[in-house]
């Protein structure tokens, strides 16, 4: 009670009409045109024994199915189910698998996820095997009778090595031991490649890229066509916790209305930005699957239905000094990490994301200290290729070309 101090009384119940007045739960079934943000937490039941489609939002929430559906709908996939970050699907999916199982994965993917396989899942009793999928005779020595997971990433971030999904499919369902197919179809989107119809049964997202597409929503996304997995990894979300936020979700969704412009654009952006790499004296390599020079260029009009705006390419030199240079010279390319948002990004993933591998192993596979990786954006065609050339031209200065 508070203290008398002399004041008129006030009306006891002021605190519980702030609580109740502004509507009855029931009574919210308007026609808005895009959906609501749902953000309540929890949701009315009229009995306790026959529960309605809401309960609980880290179990289902109206913003999330509607996202769901929407994603669901577009990787021609019969389940999705969102979480909070591209590593939070990986952890879920991971935990499909049971101490003693073994799993197989490239070492060349994106550094969280390997690093992910190293030290967590190691941790957790699961065999961890690195094996280059691209060739099948590997694979087929890889597998085993404990077999339970190949986890494919196509292309690969940043060296941009296709793996034939089809292929893999049907090295698995020959070798029958039932491991589960994983794609992460982070660089491509639904849009450009489609893993479920060539026989993945999960795809998985960093929805903080593309799909999300303006570098301001951390999300991840789970895809499957199997009933058996969908309960699994529904269980594993539900009690594990890694939900996204009903904001999130609703901006999301507004996202996936423009995925298939954007992606056109960033597209034709690569596209353009990397062929006039490939004629330019400061570059030693452009590694774009849509280029004719990629050695899986048939493999990528196979498989895809095109590709985004990531590519990687080598500055000649291939020199820590020139590299740096180049980057802090772009003035319309941010230098950062991440990718496919509005605005264009080059990263060295030598030091930005391939950390965790040591310097003689991502040599190995390509990752060197003028290996650059590029995500082009939204912005003019002209305003990328006139920056990537002065930038290129601050680093490497003209007559000394001749000379690397
Ligand atoms: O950052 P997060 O939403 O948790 O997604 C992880 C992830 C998974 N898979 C791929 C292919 C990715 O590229 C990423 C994140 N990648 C970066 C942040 C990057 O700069 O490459």
């Amino acid at each position: 009670m508070a203290e008398d101090l002399g004041y008129l009384k006030n009306d006891p119940s002021f605190c519980t009409r702030a609580v109740h007045k502004s509507g009855n739960p029931d009574d919210w079934t308007h026609a808005p045109l895009v959906p609501p943000i749902t953000l309540a937490t929890t949701f009315k039941q009229n009995s306790p024994t026959k529960l309605g489609t809401h309960l609980y939002t880290r179990i289902s929430n109206p913003t999330r199915d509607c996202l769901e559906s929407c994603l669901a709908a577009l990787e021609d996939a019969k389940h999705c189910l969102t979480v909070s970050s591209g590593l939070a699907a990986l952890n879920t999916i991971t935990h499909l698998l049971r101490p003693g199982d073994h799993l197989i994965s490239m070492e060349d993917l994106y550094g969280g996820t390997y690093t992910f396989f190293k030290n967590i899942a190691r941790n957790m009793g699961i065999e961890v095997q690195f094996t280059d999928l691209r060739d099948l005779s590997a694979l087929k020595k890889a597998l085993r009778r404990n077999t339970k997971m190949v986890w494919v990433e196509t292309p690969t971030n940043p060296t941009m090595k296709l793996i034939d999904i089809a292929a893999v499919a049907t090295t698995l369902k020959e070798h029958g031991a039932g491991a589960i197919m994983v794609v992460d179809n982070t660089f491509m989107s639904p849009y450009y490649q489609r893993p479920l119809t060539l026989g993945a049964d999960i795809v998985m997202h960093s929805m903080t890229k593309y799909l999300g597409g303006h570098s301001d929503v951390v999300m991840g996304g789970i895809l499957t066509n199997r009933d058996d997995l969908y309960e699994k990894l529904s269980f594993l979300r539900t009690i594990g916790g890694p939900v996204p936020s009903p904001f999130d979700c609703y901006l999301m969704t507004r996202s996936l209305k423009t995925l298939s412009l954007r992606m056109e654009r960033h597209m034709s952006n690569g596209l353009a930005v990397a062929r006039f790499l490939e004629t330019h004296p400061c570059v030693e390599k452009v590694l774009h699957p849509g280029l004719p020079s990629h050695p899986q260029h048939e493999l990528a009009k196979r498989q895809n239905y095109g590709h985004s705006g990531m590519f990687s390419f080598c500055v000649k030199g291939n020199d820590m000094a020139i590299s740096t240079k180049f980057l802090t010279s772009l003035k319309v390319f941010t230098l950062t990490v991440s990718l496919a948002g509005p605005e264009s990004i080059c990263t060295l993933p030598a030091t930005m994301t391939q950390n965790a591998l040591y310097k003689e192993r991502r040599e190995r596979y390509g990752i060197t200290d003028g290996l650059i990786r590029v995500s082009c954006g939204l912005e003019a065609t002209q305003d990328l290729i006139e920056d990537i050339d002065q930038a290129l031209r601050a680093a490497i200065p003209e007559g000394i070309t001749s000379r690397l």
